[in-house]
């Protein structure tokens, strides 16, 4: 038996000792993100075996136990929902797969989180065994606001998440997450079946060697864009950018996070307020990204201070290092896109 000097942490141990930065907290924020690990765990099984369903015979509309199949990503859905709901602190569940909100408690009195999350995010990348990912973003009841509407739980700018984080179903599976006190990572012990702390507080490095953006599209970008992206393929402050595009924003997102650099999905003509949801997309990595040294704009401003309208509004996203966001701000500004902002 080999034996280690570094204490084997788990992720709820982890949430456990987080958790105590909230006063008067009874154990119901650690169940709240045990049942996100818990769900997690299930997507990731399922995923695993993606390509073997049509080899097993279990998809079509009906499988041997006479239950209707179900694509992943509504799987996925159904199963962060199911774990969620199970949490008497749960109020309202925002997911990409529903249209409206779901009130899960109306009648408990300590329901006082709303749970916004993608299921499933770049799940067209699924048949093609490259990376997908969830994300979610946990938002407390405002003030004043009934237990029946649902939608102003959500309506909540970035800056008011009291905690974020995704996971990546990639070569590994690996949890990433913060109550704002740092982002953490757990990487998936398949033999345990617990998340294991393995990247302790996560430092987003000042500077990066790669950009990330779906090119194809450059012809359409707002001005500023174009310039950027030269610029950065032109190379500055002593270095030369590779550019890495996964088409999976968690996964970009993930490497943006471990490697630095910058990674942009900015309006086009056919999403003219870019493609990414700013909900349950755009202000969890925000939230991580600022958490662990990083920026994230708009374009022309923070994501994290966009006042939502709409749950299932989009934004267009860019996130990254300091360095590189930095010069972002300043080539935007003489594009005469955005002014200055005090805020960085
Ligand atoms: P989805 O939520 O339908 O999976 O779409 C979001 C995904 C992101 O993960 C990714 O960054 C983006 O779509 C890629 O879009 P594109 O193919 O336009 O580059
Ligand atoms: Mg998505």
């Amino acid at each position: 038996m080999t034996t280690t000097n570094t204490p084997i942490i788990t992720v709820q141990q982890h949430i456990l000792e987080e958790q105590k930065r909230f006063p008067g907290s009874s154990g119901e924020f650690s169940s709240l993100l045990s049942a996100i690990t818990m769900g997690t765990k299930m997507i990731q099984a399922k995923v695993r075996r993606a390509g073997l369903s049509d080899i097993l015979g279990e998809h079509g509309d009906v499988n041997v136990q006479g239950e209707i199949q179900q694509k992943l990503d509504v799987y996925s859905n159904d199963i962060l929902s199911h774990f969620l709901s199970l949490r008497d602190s749960v109020g309202v569940l925002v997911s990409e797969e529903n249209e409206k909100p779901i009130i899960v408690h109306n009648n408990l009195e300590n329901a006082n989180y709303a749970i916004v999350f993608d299921p499933l995010d770049g799940s067209s990348n699924i048949d093609v065994n490259v990376s997908v990912g969830t994300t979610f973003s946990i938002l407390r009841r405002p003030e004043g606001v009934g237990m029946n509407d649902a939608e102003q739980w959500a309506l909540q700018p970035g800056n008011k998440q009291i905690a974020a984080g995704y996971v990546v179903y990639g070569s590994s599976t690996i949890l990433v997450y913060s109550v704002g006190n740092g982002v953490h990572g757990f990487t998936l012990d398949p033999s345990l079946g617990a998340y294991i702390l393995s990247h302790p507080n996560m430092r987003m490095p000042e500077q990066g060697k790669y950009y990330s953006v779906n090119e194809a599209y450059r012809d359409s970008f707002p001005p500023g864009y174009t310039e950027y992206i030269d610029r950065l393929r032109k190379g500055f402050l002593g270095h030369k950018y590779a550019s890495r595009y996964i088409g999976s924003m968690v996964a970009d997102f993930h490497r943006t996070l471990l490697k630095g650099g910058v990674f942009l999905y900015p309006p086009t003509e056919s999403n003219p307020d870019g493609k990414l949801r700013l909900l349950y997309e755009a202000n969890p990595v925000a939230f991580l990204a600022e958490q662990a040294g990083g920026m994230a704009l708009d374009g022309t401003g923070r994501v994290l201070d966009i006042q939502p309208v709409s749950i299932h509004q989009r934004c267009p996203l860019v996130v990254g290092s300091r360095v590189e966001m930095e010069d972002f701000e300043q080539v935007m500004v003489e594009a005469g896109s955005t002014p200055k902002s005090d805020s960085f």
